[in-house]
């Protein structure tokens, strides 16, 4: 009797503590996690949606061959603003808050002798709830 009231005890002990975890996990998944293909010349996917008052995290992933790319958002109004330089073949990471919900361009800033990148169709929007 003694032992089944011990391994009663036991199960509810670990039930509990799985359920605690699972608490936890969920409080500490606040950071949005976005991931972005950069390509020479667009990003996919284009439009991403997130929420307002949240860290978020975006990966880009550059599969272009040679070309450095950046993710820019420069919204004065609402003063976000974000630039992230990501170089050809490489990741690169960039966390911001977005406070004030909206919708917003994103695009690449950078330009060559034929034209901004932006106008070559890297540029997409990202919608915050
Ligand atoms: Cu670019």
């Amino acid at each position: 009797m003694k032992r089944i009231t011990i391994t009663l005890f036991l199960i509810l002990f670990l039930v509990s503590l799985n359920i605690l975890r699972a608490e936890n996990s969920d409080s500490s998944d606040e950071v949005q996690k976005v991931e972005i293909i950069v390509e020479s010349y667009s990003f996919n996917p284009d439009t991403i949606t997130v929420e307002a008052g949240k860290p978020v995290e975006i990966t880009l992933r550059s599969v272009a061959s040679i070309i450095s790319h950046n993710f820019t958002i420069d919204d004065p109004e609402s003063g976000l603003y974000v630039v992230q330089e990501v170089k050809g073949g490489r990741d690169a990471t960039v966390t911001f808050i977005p406070e004030k919900p909206g919708t917003y361009k994103f695009y690449c800033g950078k330009k060559n002798i034929f034209g901004s990148h932006e106008k070559k169709g890297m540029v997409g929007t990202i919608i915050i709830n």
